[in-house]
């Protein structure tokens, strides 16, 4: 009878380069194994795992995976670190981190900026105000274009189920994608810097094959498209911020104080 084959502990192919190429995290850990199918799915999600012999059920990989399956994942960002386990949870839980990070950079940088520089007066600070929105855009973009390149395209291992389902977290940047909570919080913006900050500014959106595919997506969508008016409505209601009026709302007091957005 010939010998039996045993599972593999070390990746062969394209997975071991892609595993050479990997550079410590020092954030999260990916408890897998090469030939897991489970662990697969989060890798393409993710950075490579550290390899775990999951039918000996190593002390490390019990204490983030109960059952001692992988793919387990140990987040080490939090006091003590947080563990999780099952390869559909760990895939939710990142796609919602990925969401969750592009809508706090909206709102940290998208936002405020735009005030700032719809409400500036002087000159100089226009321009300066106007670099910073365009900045804080172009980090959005990056922050999608990193999303993608690590989920559609990781590694290309992942079924077309499995990237359809992370693909929730690129919302309409995918061309096939729908409207996702990215979207819908950072849509009502960018819409205003085609008119609002058009018009007061002289602003020109960052131009990009991919970002003006994305704008025509998004501007385009019935539901978006449902709630906007005419622009002359946006002109006319934003001119107050334009002139930086004393008094035009909360938003445009917290800008001209330096403090939080209400
Ligand atoms: N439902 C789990 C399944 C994970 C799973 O079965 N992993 C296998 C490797 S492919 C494992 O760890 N097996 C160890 C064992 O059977 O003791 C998930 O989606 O994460």
């Amino acid at each position: 009878m010939s010998e039996q084959k045993n599972y593999h502990l070390e990746c062969t192919g394209a997975a071991l380069g892609t595993v050479k190429q990997h550079t410590e995290s020092e954030d999260i850990t990916l408890f897998g194994s090469c030939f897991c199918p489970f662990v697969q799915r989060v890798w393409v999600a993710l950075e490579s795992p550290d390899e775990v012999d999951p039918y000996k059920k190593p002390a490390d990989l019990l204490e983030v995976s109960p059952k001692g399956l992988v793919p387990g994942l140990k987040l080490h960002k939090y006091t003590p670190p947080r563990a999780l386990n099952e390869s559909t949870v760990i895939l939710e839980y990142l796609e919602e981190a990925l969401v969750r990070l592009q809508c706090d950079h909206v709102s940290r940088s998208i936002v405020p900026s735009f005030y700032r520089y719809l409400q500036a007066q002087e000159e100089s600070a226009q321009i300066e105000h106007g670099k910073e929105f365009r900045a804080a855009i172009e980090g959005l973009v990056a922050l999608l274009e990193r999303a993608e390149r690590e989920i559609v395209q990781g590694g290309g291992a992942a079924g077309v189920g499995e990237q359809k389902a992370l693909g929730l977290g690129l919302g309409l940047w995918l061309e096939d994608g729908d409207l996702n909570l990215t979207d819908a919080v950072v849509a009502p913006w960018l819409f205003r810097a085609t008119n609002v900050l058009k018009h007061y500014r002289g602003f020109e959106m960052p131009n990009g094959n991919k970002f003006d595919a994305w704008i025509s997506r998004l501007f385009a969508h019935p539901a978006f498209k449902a709630t906007c008016s005419t622009e002359e409505l946006y002109l006319d209601s934003y001119e107050r911020y334009a002139q930086n009026r004393p008094n035009t709302s909360q938003v445009a007091n917290a800008i001209n104080s330096g403090k939080p957005l209400p």
